[in-house]
């Protein structure tokens, strides 16, 4: 997929005094109500669900992650009964880039998922259309907070199931009505691993908040 950036470079040629404008200009290169709309969209869930996973998936750019190495300090705090092999843990947020379509630049903002970085939330999410709220069915109670979160500020989100292998497959129906999700909101089965998997969730993700918000 070509990216804005390079689109936006090959269009700089009639800038600099070629006489011959317009051929290769993508359109929303000279319609200006077409140009790449950015987007900011929130990806939460619980501690190991697959936020960091789900983002580097995706990213065009090399992710910005900062993930540090857990230390037997965090035993008592981070519960790793469902990760085992979890070495080290996202301390601020991830951050990714994905450009669909030619004119939708999504950039993505992975929550740290332990309850002590939650002063950061309000920060994160200002100017987000939306949210991704990563579930695990083995431990579905760990989005509650996320789930909590969203609906109490009014901001648009879908849940995505992440698959783990070895997990009982659940349908959508099952996972709504266990976590009660109202109706209108888009609870899909995903794998945070799969580019594919991660962008459809991110496109439900768009078109429910187009939808929440009108124009
Ligand atoms: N089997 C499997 N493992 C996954 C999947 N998604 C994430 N993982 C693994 O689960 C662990 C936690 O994922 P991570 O993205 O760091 O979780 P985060 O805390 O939400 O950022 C990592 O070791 C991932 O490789 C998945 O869909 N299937
Ligand atoms: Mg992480």
């Amino acid at each position: 997929m070509d990216s804005v950036v390079s689109d936006a470079a090959l269009g700089v040629a009639p800038l600099l005094g070629s006489s011959e404008p317009d051929e290769d200009l993508k359109s929303w290169q000279t319609d200006r109500t077409r140009a790449p709309i950015a987007t900011k969209i929130v990806v939460a869930g619980g501690f190991g669900v697959g936020k960091t996973t789900l983002v580097t998936a995706v990213s065009e750019i090399t992710p910005l992650q900062t993930e540090a190495l857990m230390t037997e300090a965090s035993e008592e705090t981070d519960d790793l009964t469902a990760t085992p092999g979890k070495l080290t843990t996202t301390v601020a947020m991830d951050f990714g880039r994905i450009t669909l379509d030619d004119d939708l630049v999504l950039y993505l903002f992975g929550t740290p998922g332990q309850q002590r970085f939650w002063f950061m939330w309000d920060d994160l999410v200002r100017g987000a259309i939306g949210a991704v709220v990563l579930a695990d069915t083995r431990r579905l109670k760990d989005c509650f907070p996320a789930l909590d979160y969203f609906e109490s500020c009014g901001m648009p989100y879908v849940v995505a199931v992440n698959h783990f292998d070895g997990s009982e497959r659940f349908e959508p129906e099952d996972v709504r009505e266990a976590l009660t999700i109202p109706a209108h909101i888009p609870v899909m089965i995903m794998d945070a691993r799969r580019r594919i998997s991660a962008i459809e969730t991110l496109l439900a993700l768009v078109g429910h908040a187009l939808e929440e918000t009108p124009e």
